[in-house]
C-alpha cells in the first residue's frame, strides 16, 4: 500500500517511438505491468486514468524518413495506427492513446515551454555544433557517428555508444560523419536553450529520498547519476521535425525561432499531459485532466523500460517542479530487458518477435500471461518459445483449463448445468472457502507492491487451490456414495472458478470474460476504461460466494488450447531465419554496493584441485577434491559443460570456504569455485600462486 493514500491515479506508459512496430520487449517492460496495475485498480473501484501515445518527433524518426526517402508523417501515418491497434487487440487498456503530431501536444509542449522561459528557468548558451554543408542541417545525436572516447568503437552513435554504452554529445565524437550524406562536418555556432539540472540536483536529491520505496534496480541508477554530478541538459534542436520553439520565447531570448524545435525527450514526457487533455476533452469536460496532474491529491506512475529512467526520474520531475504547478511521478517502476531465446533482443537485426506477428497466430491472453511470469521487474529475463509452450500447456490448460473445465463438467452432468446447493459443509468444505477468501488481499497486496509476477503466481494458486480441492474430495467417488457432499464438492468449485473469473482478469481479460460467460457470472464490474467504479461485483468481493444455488450455468467451453510442437519450431523457425543474431555481449549489470563488513564475512582460500571425475547422470557437474592446507574438501562444481576432468586436476583456484555445504545429485558440495565468466557466458578458473590454504583478502 501506498504509504499516502490518494484519491485518484494517473498511469502512464512510455510513449513508443512511431518508428516501427511494437514488439513483445515493449510489451513486458512498460505495458502489459501498467495495464494490469490499472485493471486491478478498476476493479478496486478506484479513480484511474491510463493514458499512452505515440512519440512521433525525434531524430531516429526523421532518420527513417530519409533513408526511405519519404517525409517523416509517411512515416509516423504508417506506424500510428500499427502500434494503436496491436495495443488494443492485446488488450491495453488506455484510456487515451494519443500522438505528439496533433495540435493539442503541440499546444501544450508550447506553453509549458513558454512558462518556463517566462519563469526564467532556463540557461541559453551560444556554442558550436557539427553541421552538414551539404545536408546544410546541423547533426543533433543520432546525425552523427564517429569514434567513441572511451572504447574506441568505430561506429558510436553522436549520443551514445552502442558499444560500450558511454552517453556522449557529438562533440565528444572522434572523426565524425554525418548519417545524412557521410560528409565530414563543420563547426558552426548555435544557440540553444537549456534545462539547468545540475541547479536542481538538491531538489532532486530530496525528491528521490522520500522515494526509499523505489525498485532497487532505479534507485541504483539515479544514485549513479548524482554521483557524476547532474549535467544541464540542451533543450532545443536544430532539426527539421520537432515542435517549434515558440515564438515569444525565442523573441524574448533574442533568438531566431525558425528552424529550431524543442527536443524530443522534452516534448515526449509531456505528451502524458496533452493525451490526458485530450482524453478530457473527449469527455466533454475539457478541464477534467487538471485533476489528475495538479491536484496534490493525485497520484502520478509512469511505467517504464530501464533506458528510460533519468528522463523519468530526474529531468521530467526536474521540469514539473521548474513548471510549479504540477505534482511529481509518486512512482516510476521501470523494467529491465527481455531477451529472446537468449539473445539480446535487436529490431535492427530482426531478432525481435512482433507483436502484429504473434497475433495473427495466437490469442493474445497467452503472451500476456507467460510475459507476465517473466517479466524483467529486477533483472533482464528471457522469452524462449519453448517456455511459451510450457507454460500454456502445463499451466494455463493444465492447471487452470483443467481445473474449470472439471467443474463445469461434472455441474453439467450431475446437477443440470445449475449450481448445487451447499449444505452442512465438512472442515475441508470450509477450509477451503476460507483459504479462497484469502487470495483478494494477498493478489491485491502484490498489485499494490508493483510485484507483478508474484501477483501472477498467486492467482495461479487460486487454481491450484480448486484443483487440490477437487482431487482431495473425489466427487467422481461422491457421486455415487454421497449425493450431498458431492454437491458441496462442486458448489465451492464453482465459486473457486467465479472468483478465478474475476481475480485473473487484470493478466487474462479476455479469458476471463469468456470464463464469466460460460459461468453465465453478471455484474462483475468491467476492469476497461468504460467500467462504473461504483457499480457491480468489484476485486475485494471477488472471493465471498458469487454463485447462488440454483444459478444456470452458461456453455462450456475450452479455455486454453494446448501449443504443439509444430507451431512453437514454426515460431523457432522464423525467428532464426535472421541472419546472425549476435548473443548478448553487454556487460552483466553492476550489483549494489556492499558494505566491507559484508565482504569479509566470506572465508575466501586458495585450494589444489587434487581430483576431479563426472558426476554419474549429470551433464553440468563435475566432483572435485580440492586440497585447502588444513583439509580436504569435496566440491561440486556445475561446470563440466566448460571443462574437462583434465582441464581441472592439478590447478590451484579459488573457493568460497565458508558457504554452508548443500546436496546436489545426493553428493554434498562444501564449498564454491570462483570464476570468471565472460561477456559471452565463457568461463575460466579464478587461480593462484600462492600455497594452499592461504586467504584471499
Ligand atoms: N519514445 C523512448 C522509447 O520508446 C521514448 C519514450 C518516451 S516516454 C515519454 O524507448
Ligand atoms: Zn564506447
Amino acid at each position: 500500500m501506498p504509504a499516502k493514500s490518494f484519491k485518484r491515479t494517473l498511469v502512464t506508459s512510455a510513449l513508443p517511438y512511431t518508428n516501427g512496430p511494437v514488439h513483445i520487449g515493449h510489451l513486458a517492460g512498460a505495458y502489459l505491468p501498467a495495464d494490469m496495475y490499472v485493471r486491478y485498480l478498476r476493479l478496486q473501484g478506484r479513480d484511474v486514468v491510463y493514458v499512452c501515445g505515440s512519440d512521433e518527433y525525434g531524430a531516429a524518426i526523421l532518420m527513417q524518413a530519409r533513408e526511405e526517402k519519404v517525409a517523416p508523417q509517411d512515416i509516423i501515418d504508417r506506424y500510428h495506427p500499427m502500434i494503436r491497434d496491436s495495443f488494443a487487440k492485446t488488450g491495453i487498456s488506455f484510456d487515451n492513446y494519443s500522438r505528439t503530431s496533433l495540435e493539442i501536444h503541440t499546444q501544450t509542449s508550447q506553453e509549458f515551454f513558454q512558462k518556463l522561459s517566462e519563469k526564467k528557468q532556463f540557461v541559453m548558451k551560444r556554442e558550436e555544433h557539427l553541421y552538414d554543408p551539404s545536408a546544410k542541417i546541423f547533426l543533433a545525436d543520432r546525425f552523427v557517428r564517429g569514434t567513441c572516447p572511451f572504447c574506441g568503437y568505430e561506429n558510436a552513435y553522436g549520443d551514445q555508444c552502442e558499444k560500450c554504452g558511454a552517453s556522449l554529445s557529438p562533440l565528444e565524437i572522434k572523426n565524425p560523419r554525418s548519417t545524412l550524406t557521410d560528409a565530414i562536418p563543420e563547426l558552426r555556432p548555435t544557440t540553444h536553450w537549456y534545462l539547468p539540472l545540475g541547479k536542481w540536483q538538491p531538489q532532486l536529491e530530496a525528491y528521490i529520498a522520500n522515494h526509499s520505496d523505489w525498485k532497487p534496480n532505479i534507485l541504483g541508477q539515479i544514485g549513479s547519476w548524482f554521483t557524476e554530478g547532474l549535467r544541464d541538459r540542451a533543450i532545443t534542436r536544430d532539426v527539421p521535425w520537432g515542435v517549434p520553439v515558440p515564438k515569444e520565447a525565442a523573441d524574448a531570448a533574442g533568438v531566431a525561432a525558425t528552424g529550431k524545435v524543442i527536443y524530443v525527450w522534452f516534448d515526449a514526457p509531456i505528451g502524458y499531459i496533452s493525451s490526458t487533455r485530450e482524453w478530457a476533452a473527449k469527455k466533454g469536460d475539457p478541464e477534467r485532466w487538471k485533476r489528475y496532474w495538479q491536484d496534490e491529491e493525485s497520484r502520478l506512475i509512469h511505467f517504464i523500460g530501464k533506458d528510460n529512467i533519468v528522463f523519468h526520474a530526474l529531468m521530467f520531475p526536474a521540469m514539473l517542479m521548474a513548471h510549479g504547478e504540477y505534482i511529481v511521478p509518486d512512482q516510476v517502476p521501470a523494467n529491465e530487458f527481455l531477451n529472446i531465446q537468449g539473445s539480446k533482443l535487436s529490431t535492427s537485426r530482426g531478432w525481435a518477435v512482433w507483436l502484429h506477428e504473434y497475433l495473427d497466430d495466437f490469442p493474445p491472453d497467452l503472451l500476456r500471461y507467460v510475459l507476465a511470469t517473466i517479466l524483467p521487474e529486477s533483472k533482464d529475463s528471457d522469452f524462449s518459445w519453448s517456455e511459451f509452450q510450457a507454460r500454456v500447456n502445463n499451466e494455463l490448460a493444465d492447471i487452470l483449463g483443467n481445473f474449470v473445465n472439471r467443474a463445469l463438467t461434472f455441474a453439467q452432468r450431475e446437477f443440470d448445468n445449475k449450481v448445487p446447493a451447499l449444505s452442512a459443509p465438512s472442515d475441508a468444505d470450509k477450509t477451503a472457502l476460507a483459504e479462497l477468501r484469502k487470495f483478494p488481499i494477498q493478489i491485491g497486496d502484490a498489485y499494490e507492491r508493483f510485484r507483478f509476477r508474484e501477483a501472477v503466481h498467486l492467482t495461479m494458486n487460486v487454481a491450484r487451490l480448486g484443483n487440490k480441492f477437487f482431487n482431495d474430495q473425489a466427487p467422481w467417488v461422491t457421486r455415487k456414495t454421497d449425493r450431498s457432499q458431492c454437491a458441496n464438492t462442486i458448489h465451492i468449485s464453482l465459486q473457486i472458478c467465479a472468483a478465478l473469473a474475476v481475480l485473473m482478469d487484470p493478466v487474462l481479460p479476455f479469458s476471463a470474460d469468456k470464463l464469466r460467460s460460460m459461468l453465465g457470472l453478471k455484474g462483475i464490474r468491467a476492469s476497461t476504461p468504460d467500467c462504473d467504479p461504483a457499480s457491480g461485483i468489484g476485486w475485494t468481493e471477488a472471493a465471498s460466494p458469487l454463485l447462488q444455488a440454483g444459478h444456470a450455468l452458461g456453455r462450456k467451453e475450452i479455455l486454453f488450447q494446448k501449443i504443439t510442437n509444430d507451431m512453437i519450431e514454426s515460431q523457432i523457425e522464423k525467428l532464426e531465419s535472421v541472419e546472425d543474431a549476435e548473443p548478448d555481449t553487454s556487460y552483466a549489470d553492476p550489483k549494489s554496493t556492499i558494505v566491507y563488513d559484508d565482504f569479509t564475512k566470506m572465508d575466501l582460500r586458495v585450494g589444489r584441485i587434487i581430483s576431479a571425475e563426472q558426476v554419474p547422470k549429470s551433464k553440468r557437474l563435475l566432483k572435485l577434491q580440492v586440497d585447502i592446507g588444513y583439509e580436504v574438501r569435496q566440491i561440486l562444481s556445475g561446470v563440466a559443460e566448460h571443462f574437462s576432468t583434465e582441464d581441472m586436476v592439478g590447478r590451484s583456484v579459488v573457493i568460497v570456504a565458508n558457504l554452508a555445504s548443500r546436496k546436489m545429485m545426493g553428493l554434498e558440495s562444501q564449498g564454491m569455485l570462483l570464476m570468471a565468466e565472460d561477456r559471452e557466458g565463457k568461463l575460466k578458473l579464478v587461480t593462484s600462486e600462492s600455497e594452499s590454504g592461504s586467504v584471499v583478502c
